[in-house]
């Protein structure tokens, strides 16, 4: 199993390094500053207020990528979590470790300006911009605890793929209702310039109330802009979702299929059904 990997040459046994902050180049800097602002700008009204909270009680911005640090001595001070350096992705059973431990793993390294739209490997702004925030309102800083408690259990239940899906359609990719109207609180949204526009106004994908079991039978994209977007009522409603039997939910898991990523069920809550034209045009690599 990939959970016995070896760390790379320079990494601790759980994977994490220093995060290197002086050797940071003022072009690097410049990549966080460009996305920091541009995200800064197109927020307010789409992201969550935990998020919009967290991301001025952490101070982000400044001059450029933070210091790991310097962050931590508010963030520890709020919800006891702290940031730690990788390299780049870890091995599942090193990921749920750190997270079960309020240790949230975050790549040191940044974008090169030529990817400033998209890059697969989650960089430093990806993790610290896009996950970070949340960590800092007590309720989701719980969920994240406790989702790391769960991954190291599904990992020896077999049932990682179904876990990795909560994750995906909830501290990715999860929307939230609120008086205002839909808000953003996944970090691969809210770390995403165009997919904060597409995943609030973008006729083409479903928004269905989220449910435990429905979203761990439903796959997802990993090279574009997802087909279906969950959204939970409110963080409490998340967190309360970890205290189901995951034993029983993954028995029952056994005997049923995968969900087909871009249908709608006769049980599910519609917010949006989606056109799905993005998909069908092809998505990110239509011409
Ligand atoms: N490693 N650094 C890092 N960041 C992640 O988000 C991450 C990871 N390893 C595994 C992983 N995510 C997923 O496979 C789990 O969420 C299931
Ligand atoms: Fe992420």
């Amino acid at each position: 199993m990939a959970t016995d990997l070896p760390p790379p040459p320079g990494a601790r046994p759980d994977w994490t390094i220093d995060q290197g902050w002086a050797t940071y180049t003022q072009a690097e800097h410049d990549v966080w500053i460009t996305l920091y602002e541009r995200q800064r700008d197109l927020l307010p009204g789409r992201a969550c207020d935990p998020f919009l909270k967290g991301l001025d009680a952490l101070d982000l911005h400044r001059t450029g990528i933070p210091e790991f640090g310097r962050i931590n001595e508010e963030l520890e001070r709020l919800t006891g979590w702290t940031v730690v350096a990788v390299p780049g992705l870890v091995p599942d059973a090193v990921f749920f470790d750190h997270l079960a431990n309020r240790r949230f793993p975050a790549g040191n390294f940044i974008r090169k300006p030529e990817q400033l739209d998209y890059l697969q490997e989650p960089d430093v702004f990806h993790d610290v911009f896009g996950h970070v925030p949340m960590l800092t309102d007590p309720t989701f800083a719980d969920y994240m605890q406790a989702y790391g408690q769960g991954g190291l259990r599904a990992l020896n239940l077999g049932r990682l793929h179904n876990l990795a899906r909560l994750y995906w359609y909830t501290v990715e990719f999860g929307l939230l209702e609120t008086a205002a109207g839909l808000r953003i609180y996944g970090a691969g949204i809210v770390s995403s310039h165009a997919e904060s526009i597409f995943a609030l106004d973008d006729p083409s994908p479903n928004r269905l109330g989220f449910d435990l079991a429905r979203t761990m039978r439903t796959p997802y994209r990993i090279d574009d802009f997802q087909q279906v977007y969950f959204v939970i009522p409110s963080l409490q409603a998340l967190l309360d979702a970890t205290l189901a039997d995951f034993g029983a939910l993954y028995a029952a898991l056994a005997g049923q299929t995968d969900i087909p990523i871009e249908a709608v069920l006769p049980d599910d809550k519609v917010f949006t059904r989606g056109t799905q034209a993005y998909a069908r045009r092809g998505g990110r690599t239509a011409a």
